[in-house]
């Protein structure tokens, strides 16, 4: 017994952090957690760099490409709004998300480029509420020291403590901050916890909010 039934909706669960705090990995464990929890389950990230939207963001990303900060910050909005009503439909029929990066990565990294907070927040406006944050929390010195840094645009030490510090303005009481420094099954078990808690509230009625 799993407390599913057919009229519960699904979990939106974002993971948060700076690049290399475990998102990804982490997520990916925790996909096959819930899976084999038998709920019904996937596994999402933003940037989606499988549309034409996306495309354009990972050329960006990669340096083959030059866009204004205002013009990048717009197409990641784009990317998550092209996404949204599918996310929707999967949430109420039941399909718990989890999401590797959302709307807070686009406020921490176009505000630690200098671009105003609150025009950042604009576009994502509307975009649906997660249900769970899950901020990788990651000193920046340690991030870079994990390797494979280097490759794309943003990944600057410099760069990372600014974003850290727009994460921290964006933090509310909806985040679950858990200490990315720690050994991976650590962080894993806490995630599950935190996961299945979140799955339960929203199996139960909680709405779904924008
Ligand atoms: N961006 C994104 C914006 O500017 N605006 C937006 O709106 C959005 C959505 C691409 C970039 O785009 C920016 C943010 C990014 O700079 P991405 O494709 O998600 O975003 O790329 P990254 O998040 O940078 O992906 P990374 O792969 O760098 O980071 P992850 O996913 O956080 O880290 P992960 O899981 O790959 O792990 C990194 C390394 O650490 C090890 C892993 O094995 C791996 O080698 N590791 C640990 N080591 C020790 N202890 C632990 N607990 C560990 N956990 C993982
Ligand atoms: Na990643």
């Amino acid at each position: 017994e799993n407390g599913h039934h057919a009229s519960s909706r699904g979990a939106l669960i974002v993971l948060e952090g700076l690049d290399r705090s475990g998102k990804t990995l982490q997520s990916s464990r925790l996909l096959s957690y819930l899976e084999g929890e038998r709920i019904p389950v996937e596994l999402w990230r933003f940037p989606d760099r499988s549309t034409c939207v996306g495309q354009m963001i990972s050329s960006y990303l990669s340096n083959k490409s030059e866009l204004d900060d205002q013009t990048i910050h717009l197409l990641f909005s784009a990317n998550r709004w092209e996404k949204r009503s599918l996310m929707e439909t999967k949430l109420r029929s039941g399909t718990t998300l989890i999401v590797d990066r959302y709307s807070y990565s686009g406020v921490a990294f176009s505000s630690a480029k200098g671009l105003n907070i609150e025009w950042c927040k604009a576009p994502e406006m509307g975009l649906l509420a997660p249900d769970l944050v899950v901020y990788l929390d990651i000193p920046p010195e340690k991030a870079a020291a994990r390797g494979g840094y280097g490759g794309e645009r943003y990944e600057q030490l410099e760069f990372q403590r600014k974003v850290a510090q727009y994460y921290q303005i964006l933090h509310d009481a909806t985040w679950k901050s858990v200490d990315a420094c720690l050994p991976i099954e650590d962080i894993e078990k806490r995630l599950r916890e935190l996961a299945m808690d979140c799955v339960t509230t929203c199996h139960k009625g909680k709405p779904l909010s924008q």
